[in-house]
C-alpha cells in the first residue's frame, strides 16, 4: 500500500475530489482518503510514477506534502 500526504483538504467534497482524481489514474485502485490525517492511501496494480500521482492531486486543486 502506498500513502501520500495531501495539503488543502477541508471537507468531504475535497475527499471526494481527491478520491476521484487518484481513482482515475490507470493502475491505481482502492483509494482511501483520510480527511483528519490529510492522507490518501492506495494500491498499485502496476507501478505508477509518483509524479503522475502528484500531478493528479495538483490538477484537482490540492498539493502534496513531502
Ligand atoms: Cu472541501
Amino acid at each position: 500500500m502506498k500513502s501520500i500526504k495531501i495539503k488543502g483538504m477541508s471537507c468531504q467534497h475535497c475527499v471526494m475530489a481527491v478520491t476521484r482524481a487518484l481513482g482515475a489514474i490507470e493502475g491505481i485502485r482502492d483509494v482511501r482518503v483520510d480527511l483528519d490525517k490529510g492522507m490518501a492511501t492506495y494500491q498499485e496494480e502496476k507501478p505508477v510514477p509518483a509524479d503522475v500521482v502528484i500531478a493528479a492531486i495538483r490538477k484537482a486543486g490540492y498539493d502534496v506534502v513531502d
